[in-house]
């Protein structure tokens, strides 16, 4: 097994226990509820957020236990956005990681208030003083946390994309939907190392860059994965958007110039890390797996 393959399974593995100790455990009358919530977070994902994030945070050292828990934060905040983009009045659908959508192996009640849940216990998560020793950092990590994922960033990437459906889009407004749907969150994974290691601002913009052209290059993967994957691939539905008529980066450039500018932003953001030195050689292998990943 590679290297890179290596440390994404540890902090899979790491990851997920650490999401198995801040999930309160179903007891009590709200039993439902939490058991939706383990459902829908626990035992599936590629965790490739929280890989993005501890790899960051260890450019500047910083210790395991306390990027173990962003991290977990951010898939919690990731898995909500999945569950509640399952349901039916937004992108319906029945299957996720391989198994039923949250609202179909509950229903969706559940699954909105599971998704609810998720999103408010990554908060308390990030601003709890296990996080971080230095309140003004866990200051700028909640901050950050809800700019990403809020009104500025992952919902609004939501609202712009349910409003786009039918509608003609050019390269530059897919282009700024994509970074606020998918990009925004990336970006604070690796924003979120910088902050916690008091990184200067020279490497924190570094890491920006680098992340910036990542979330492209992960979202225009995306949409060649929904044109070209299988659902035994994926564990997902395929072929939605070309069915729904969305304007997605493989619908604009075709798939060969997709793949191209896949490839392109992927190499330019392993160039942004040239600054770390060789202590960057996972987050810049891990721009390779988004590019050439099946599901
Ligand atoms: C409902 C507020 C709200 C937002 C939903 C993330 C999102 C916005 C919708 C999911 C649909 C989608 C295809 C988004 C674009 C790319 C993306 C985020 C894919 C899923 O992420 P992966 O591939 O999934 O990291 P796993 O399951 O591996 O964690």
């Amino acid at each position: 097994m590679g290297e890179l393959q290596a440390a994404m399974d540890y902090v899979a593995r790491a990851v997920e226990q650490q999401l198995a100790t801040l999930l309160p455990g179903p007891d009590g009358p709200e039993s439902r509820l939490l058991e939706a919530m383990c459902y829908a977070t626990l035992g599936g994902g590629k965790r490739f957020r929280p890989f993005l994030l501890v790899a960051s945070a260890d450019l500047f050292d910083v210790p395991e236990a306390q990027s173990l828990r962003v991290a977990a934060a951010v898939e919690m905040v990731h898995t909500y956005s999945l569950v509640h983009d399952d349901l039916p009045c937004m992108d319906d659908d029945a299957m996720r990681r391989g198994k039923p959508s949250t609202h179909v192996a509950f229903d969706q009640a559940t699954a909105i208030l599971a998704g609810d849940a998720l999103l408010t216990l990554a908060f308390e998560v990030v601003a709890a003083n296990a996080t971080h020793v230095d309140a003004e950092v866990r200051a700028e990590l909640v901050r950050g946390l809800a700019v990403a994922a809020g009104p500025r960033g992952m919902v609004a990437g939501q609202a712009i994309d349910l409003a786009a459906e039918g509608q003609p889009f050019d390269l530059g407004a897919i282009t700024r939907l994509q970074q606020l749907k998918t990009g925004a969150l990336i970006g604070y994974c690796c924003d979120a190392g910088a902050i916690m290691g008091h990184a200067d601002p020279h490497r924190r913009h570094a890491l920006k860059a680098y992340a910036h052209d990542l979330g492209l290059a992960f979202q225009i993967t995306d949409d060649l994965l929904d044109a070209e994957g299988t659902p035994a691939e994926t564990g997902k539905t395929t072929g939605k958007d070309a069915a729904a008529g969305k304007a997605t980066f493989v619908a604009l450039l075709g798939p060969e110039q997709a793949r191209a500018q896949a490839q392109m932003l992927a190499e330019q953001a392993g160039r942004h890390l040239e600054v770390f030195g060789a202590k960057a050689r996972l987050l810049q292998d891990v721009a390779g797996f988004v590019i050439s990943r099946r599901s």
